[in-house]
C-alpha cells in the first residue's frame, strides 16, 4: 500500500504514477522509498514475464517538481542538509534502477517537469509529453547543478550549447521544443496523451522484450565504446538473440504473413 505513488499492473503493463499533486509530485523520502519498492516489484514481475513494460507518469497538473523544498531546512541556525547523501541514497540509484530495469520504460510527461523531475524522464527509454508540459532545469535558481543524470543526459541529447544554456539559465523548454531538439520522442496534444500513452504501452508490452533490452544496452554502450568494441557487442547480442524464441517467432510470422506473438524471451 503506497501513499505517495499509485501502482498497478494489467495486461503486462505496470504503471507508476507519482502522486503528490498538491506539491506538484515533488519528491520526499517516502515517495523515493515507495518508488524504489515499486520498481523492485516490476523487476520481479519482469523475471516472470507478467510485466513487459513500465509506464511512469504524474498525477494532476504536473509530472514532477523535483525535490520537495519544504523538506530542506535552511534556517540560519540549522545544519546544512547533506545533498550528497540525498543523491547517493535516492536520486542516483533511481536513475540506475530505471536504466537497468528488465523492461522498457515509457515516461509520460503530463505537465511541468522541473529539477530532478525534468531529468528523470531522460533516464527512461521513450518519453512522450503533453503539448502543455515544459521542462525546467530549475537547479540553477537554487545554486545547484542538474542532478538525476542531467549533466550526463543533457549534453548527449541536446549537444553542449543547448545543454549549457538550459542548465545555467533554467529557462522553460516547451514540450514542442523538447521534441524538436531531440530531448524527448514526441509531444502530443493534451487530449491525446492518455490514448497515445496507452497505445505505445500496449505495443511495448507485445514486443520481443529481450531484443528491446539488448537494443537499450547496445545504445547505452555506444557512448563509451569504439566502433570495433560496438561491433563486437552487436555480434554477441545478435548471437544470443538468434537463439531466442522471439526471433524464431518473428521469422515464422513474417514467412507465414501473420502478426507475431512474442513472449518476451
Ligand atoms: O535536496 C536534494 O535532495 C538534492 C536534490 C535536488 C533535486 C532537485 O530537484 S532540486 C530542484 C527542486 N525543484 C525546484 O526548484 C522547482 C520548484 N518549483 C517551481 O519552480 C515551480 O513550482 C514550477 C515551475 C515547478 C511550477 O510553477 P507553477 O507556477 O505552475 O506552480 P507553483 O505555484 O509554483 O507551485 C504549486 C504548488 O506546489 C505551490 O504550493 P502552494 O503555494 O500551492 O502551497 C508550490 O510551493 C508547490 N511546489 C512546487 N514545487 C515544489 C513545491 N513545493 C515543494 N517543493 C517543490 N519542489
Amino acid at each position: 500500500d503506497y501513499r505517495n505513488i499509485l501502482f498497478s499492473v494489467a495486461d503486462g503493463i505496470a504503471r507508476i504514477t507519482l502522486n503528490r499533486p498538491e506539491r506538484l509530485n515533488a519528491f520526499n523520502v517516502a515517495m523515493h522509498e515507495e518508488l524504489r519498492h515499486a520498481l523492485q516489484r516490476v523487476e520481479s514481475a519482469a523475471a516472470e514475464r507478467t510485466v513487459r513494460v513500465l509506464v511512469l507518469t504524474g498525477a494532476g497538473r504536473a509530472f514532477c517538481a523535483g525535490q520537495d523544498l519544504a523538506d530542506r531546512s535552511v534556517d540560519p541556525g540549522a545544519a546544512a542538509p547533506d545533498l550528497g547523501a540525498s543523491i547517493e541514497l535516492y536520486y542516483g540509484p533511481l536513475v540506475l534502477a530505471l536504466r537497468r530495469l528488465s523492461v522498457p520504460v515509457l515516461c509520460v510527461v503530463n505537465g511541468v517537469a522541473a529539477g530532478a523531475g525534468a531529468n528523470l524522464p531522460l533516464a527512461c527509454d521513450i518519453v512522450i509529453a503533453a503539448r502543455s508540459a515544459h521542462f525546467i532545469e530549475a537547479f540553477c535558481n537554487l545554486g545547484l547543478i542538474p542532478d538525476t543524470g542531467g549533466t550526463y543526459f543533457l549534453p548527449r541529447l541536446l549537444g553542449p550549447a543547448r545543454a549549457t544554456a538550459l542548465a545555467m539559465l533554467g529557462d522553460k523548454l516547451s514540450a514542442e521544443q523538447a521534441a524538436a531538439w531531440g530531448l524527448i520522442w514526441k509531444c502530443v496534444d493534451d487530449a491525446q496523451l492518455a490514448a497515445e500513452a496507452d497505445a505505445l504501452a500496449r505495443r511495448l508490452a507485445a514486443a520481443p522484450t529481450l531484443g528491446v533490452l539488448r537494443t537499450r544496452q547496445a545504445l547505452q554502450a555506444s557512448g563509451l565504446n569504439t566502433l570495433e568494441a560496438q561491433l563486437d557487442l552487436e555480434r554477441d547480442f545478435m548471437r544470443e538473440l538468434g537463439r531466442s524464441n522471439d526471433y524464431r517467432e518473428g521469422v515464422s510470422a513474417f514467412l507465414e504473413k501473420r502478426p507475431p506473438r512474442f513472449t518476451g524471451a
